[in-house]
């Protein structure tokens, strides 16, 4: 495939079209004064992260933003998603703010606006600063308060230009992919710290939403990943795996924000390992929000196991797959966009804040053809507009990602970009799909 189905004249008006991008992935984290975070040590550690890559020279967008989003704004996109570092405007966690760290993101801020490029931020993917690593990290219930204090600080500086801003991205990630099944920083493998992580992963989410709040802002939201959980046949057995596997993945973020509940078949494992006084925080946790952004690759055949709780086995699907060994299931984002609305978020504006595709692309004489790129995001587009059809009230897209980047435990192999980046000369070479956006997006 080499064109879109679509133009920008197939979705309502005021839809808007972004790419997303995070901090520690492009940036380069060795420049401009950030501090250590606990990516850095777990990527040193062997047997993490493939080659042992991490994030000191990423992308090099920490020196290159302006080439970057000068290519954002030609492909004809309304908005840039990009991450704030912790550890770049606090090295400590908490104290002593990096001027330089600061200036950085008051820059990117005025570039992305000069450019016509509404600035959609998020307070945290992923690089917590270290000193607050050696403290618990999420396992330490301060942590809602540290991370008040760095909204405090990088919103109150680019905090007035901001379009949008959501606090975490990805809080499954930050709790169970990280703290049960150890694939990312810390790496640790422990239901108790697993427990801990995803509540207290939403408590600095409603903590820093009230600290927006307070600094006048507005345009607020969550965002959530999700997998569809699609159980392997239609025994008892493999429908409990499958609702276990929905509730630990899925619905216990947006129990969380929307119903101040945390869903029964995930408190079966991680009640009792949840924090004394854990109901109370519910109304912290829900503060209001203005939109909610779902993040949606891929789906999980999920099949009952032995042995202690969760209770389930992720099976190998037979669906194509991208790089990642991720099936490509369409149905799932549109299944997820119907459900999410009616089932939590009733009239709220849903935003796919990340949809796309690994893909092992090369460059053939200066360009980069990813015709399976093309034909994902096409197909997954398409379920966007079923489900607004249907009324669904959803209202932007961002593709992951606009440079191929730092893949975390992955490294740099697995390729995300409509931009090709040459990871040893840093040179950006748009894709054939970056081409074939720009087309759709700026067709008359
Ligand atoms: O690269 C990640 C990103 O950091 C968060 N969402 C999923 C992407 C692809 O794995």
């Amino acid at each position: 495939m080499t064109k879109f189905t679509f133009t920008r004249a197939d979705f309502p008006a005021d839809f808007l079209f972004g790419s997303a991008t995070s901090s520690y992935q492009i940036e380069g984290h060795a420049f401009g004064g950030a501090g250590p975070t606990h990516w850095d040590s777990f990527a040193a550690t062997p047997g993490n992260v493939v080659r042992a890559e991490n994030g000191d020279t990423a992308c090099d967008h920490y020196h290159r933003f302006e080439e970057d989003l000068d290519l954002a704004a030609a492909a004809g996109l309304d908005c840039y998603r990009f991450s704030t570092s912790w550890a770049r405007v606090l090295p400590e966690g908490t104290g002593t703010p990096n001027a330089e760290g600061l200036d950085f993101y008051d820059r990117l801020t005025d570039a992305m606006l000069e450019r016509g490029l509404k600035p959609c931020a998020t307070l945290y993917h992923w690089e917590l600063p270290q000193p607050l690593a050696d403290l618990g990290g999420w396992r330490n219930r301060d942590i809602g308060n540290w991370f008040a204090e760095f909204t405090e600080v990088i919103m109150g500086r680019i905090g007035d230009r901001m379009y949008s801003v959501a606090p975490i991205n990805e809080p499954w990630c930050v709790g169970w992919l990280s703290h049960f099944l150890g694939h990312h920083a810390p790496g640790l493998r422990d239901v108790r710290a697993t427990a801990r992580a995803m509540h207290h992963v939403l408590l600095a989410h409603g903590r820093a939403i009230e600290v927006m709040r307070g600094l006048g802002m507005s345009n607020l939201g969550a965002v959530f990943n999700f997998e569809w959980a699609h159980p392997v046949d239609n025994t008892p057995e493999a429908l409990a795996a499958a609702e276990t596997y929905d509730a630990i993945y899925n619905r216990f973020f947006l129990g969380g924000v929307f119903k101040g509940a945390y869903p029964e078949p995930a408190l079966k494992g991680l009640e009792p390992h949840l924090p004394k006084g854990w109901q109370d925080d519910f109304k912290t946790i829900t503060q209001p929000v203005d939109w909610c952004g779902l993040n949606y690759y891929t789906r999980k055949v999920i099949g009952p196991e032995a042995g202690p709780w969760p209770h389930y086995a992720e099976l190998d699907g037979p669906l194509p797959k991208t790089q990642m060994g991720w099936e490509i299931y369409p149905d799932g984002l549109y299944q997820f966009l119907t459900r999410t609305a009616a089932e939590y978020t009733g009239d709220l504006p849903l935003i796919v804040t990340e949809n796309g595709m690994a893909n092992a692309d090369v460059i053939r004489d200066g360009t980069v053809p990813d015709p399976e790129r093309i034909a994902y995001v096409d197909a997954h587009l398409e379920r966007v507009r079923q489900a607004i059809s249907e009324g669904v009230p959803v209202e932007g897209y961002f593709l992951w990602s606009l440079l191929d980047n730092y893949e975390w435990a992955l490294g740099y192999e697995k390729r995300f970009g409509m931009v090709h980046v040459d990871f040893d000369t840093l040179v950006r070479t748009p894709k054939a799909s970056y081409h074939a956006l720009k087309d759709a997006l700026t067709a008359r």
